[in-house]
């Protein structure tokens, strides 16, 4: 199974959360990246985007432990720490807290299912098209009910993090 598909996600990911550019991240720009999409979403300092920050948080000290730091990781050692960690039950944990917690954030009217309204307004500042959110949203909703629910959330994040079939419907989570 090759693994180049996975490392390019780590990296895309990587990326995305190093706003300045400068090559590394630090967990105030994974904070930062929560602050956003909670803005995104109108959601600022409510109860659920406190509880996305602090997944956010727990996602940031995994990965830092795994590479021995408090202060900022490299892309390198980013995507070696995800691949050596990707598969242990705490980590599972972890990443599984933070879906729960972008799944509850993102459904703004607390139905249980995110809508394609809502998945659109939680990509406008990753500077996603509409028509590529809607593609992505496409993917994701599996059964073809028109909405996402928990459980389709989870599979695609699932496969985001441990797919490395490039087709996988998670890749265009994150
Ligand atoms: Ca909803
Ligand atoms: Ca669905």
């Amino acid at each position: 199974m090759s693994t180049a598909v996975l490392e390019r996600k780590y990296q895309k990911l990587f990326t995305n959360y190093d706003s300045d550019g400068d090559g590394f991240i630090t967990r105030a720009e994974l904070e930062a990246s929560s602050t956003n999409l909670s803005r995104n979403l109108g959601e600022e300092d409510s109860p659920k985007a406190r509880r996305h920050a602090e997944a956010t948080g727990r996602y940031w000290d995994a990965i830092a432990r795994q590479v021995g730091t408090t202060d900022r990781i490299r892309a390198e050692e980013w995507v070696d720490a995800a691949h050596q960690i990707a598969t242990t039950p705490e980590f599972k944990q972890v990443i599984n807290e933070l879906i729960d917690a972008t799944h509850e954030l993102c459904d703004t009217d607390g139905d249980g299912h995110i809508s394609l309204r809502e998945f659109q307004q939680a990509h406008r500042a990753s500077g996603a098209s509409e028509a590529d959110a809607a593609r992505a949203f496409e993917r994701m909703d599996t059964d073809g009910d028109g909405r996402v629910s928990r459980e389709e959330t989870a599979r695609a994040a699932r496969e985001y993090f441990t797919s490395s079939d490039p087709k996988a419907a998670g890749n265009s989570f994150f």
